[in-house]
């Protein structure tokens, strides 16, 4: 981890020292290697898009922190395409921005883009997802949630809730899952890491399993097609977010069953609506991903522009809330 954070690191000061090597230029539009003449920060975020409550808790705490920072923030919404997110890393380039940052709405796709801002002596820093590239010194960061760990958290739940999910009480706990964006890290891990701790108790099994992209809408429709394969026999609904549980507990009441009793919900985020639901019984349990990721990437970006070292993983931390455990937090959640 240090070997890449310090070749990053010294490529990054040669950069700053040699700015006109590095396609470094003039300070009004942010110097793409250390900070305006005034010593502000020009910041170029390429967001995912705003297709969630976590995705909007996430832009709210990246732009105030960025006031809060005094780094004057260049800010983009994909609407989920991908395409979006690198002509608008392609525009950061040639505003020559300090730094730029993004959520990588898929895994791959990415090396051409950052090939030209690594060219340009404009450091990256990864937020939220990550990237599945060649050559990882093409981002300097990523900092985020162990979406593995968060699946992880889930299938535990349900292996140490087995009997209690098991509803229909014919001794199989038959689990219907709403994965995120197909190809989305998130999506990726998360599945991976519940089926990892599901595997250890064969009374467990996923019968369907489907991409509603992450929207309430998404898993809305994605369940009522469950439910009409399995009008009956379906115990849990494993869904890799808030917003496609809250999906699927409307087409649940919508087709006369009872949300966190004839059907187990366990979904990730944790956010407000996602809170209330699981405090009002209607959802099991939820794996909190926690979305306030912008002070940390300010103090990073802080740090990658000046050339110094920074870790190459940060990555956030995290709980897991119950029923019970939901409506004390309530109060206080933050977004
Ligand atoms: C996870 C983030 C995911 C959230 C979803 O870090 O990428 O994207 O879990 C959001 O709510 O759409
Ligand atoms: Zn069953």
């Amino acid at each position: 981890m240090v070997k890449k954070t310090l070749i990053a690191a010294s490529t990054l000061s040669l950069c700053a020292l040699t700015l006109s090597a590095c396609g470094g230029g003039d300070s009004a539009a942010g110097s793409g290697g250390n900070g305006g003449s005034d010593g502000t920060i020009t910041m170029g975020f390429a967001q995912v898009g705003a297709e969630s409550g976590w995705r909007t808790a996430n832009t709210d705490s990246i732009k105030q922190s960025a006031e809060d920072a005094g780094v004057e923030l260049q800010f983009s919404d994909a609407q989920q395409k991908q395409e979006n997110q690198i002509s608008a890393i392609r525009t950061y380039i040639q505003q020559k921005v300090d730094v730029i940052a993004f959520s990588p709405v898929v895994e791959t796709g990415w090396d051409a883009v950052l090939q030209e801002a690594k060219a340009a002596g404009i450091p990256v820093i990864l937020t939220d997802r990550a990237v599945d590239v060649q050559d990882d010194s093409l981002y300097v960061t990523f900092l985020g949630s162990d979406f593995v760990e968060e699946g992880q958290k889930a299938g535990q739940w349900l292996v140490d809730n087995a009997a209690e999910a098991d509803a229909d009480g014919d001794g199989d706990v038959n689990v219907v899952e709403l994965q995120g964006t197909t190809g989305a890290a998130p999506a990726i891990d998360r599945k991976e890491g519940f089926e990892e701790v599901i595997a250890d108790d064969d009374t467990i099994s996923i019968s369907q399993s489907q991409t509603g992209d992450f929207t309430r809408d998404g898993g809305k429709q994605v369940m009522e097609a469950f439910l009409q394969n399995e009008p009956e026999g379906i115990d849990v609904v494993y869904a890799h977010n808030d917003d496609m549980g809250l999906g699927a507990i409307e087409a649940i009441e919508a087709a006369g069953l009872t949300p966190g009793e004839d059907i187990k919900i366990i979904t990730v985020d944790a956010v407000k609506d996602g809170m209330q639901a699981l405090a009002d019984g209607k959802i099991n349990f939820i794996v909190e991903c926690n979305p306030l990721l912008g002070p940390q990437l300010m103090e990073l970006a802080e740090k990658v522009v000046a050339g110094e070292e920074v870790e190459s993983r940060v990555v956030t931390e995290e709980t897991t809330f119950t029923q019970e455990q939901a409506a004390e937090a309530l109060p206080d959640r933050q977004y």
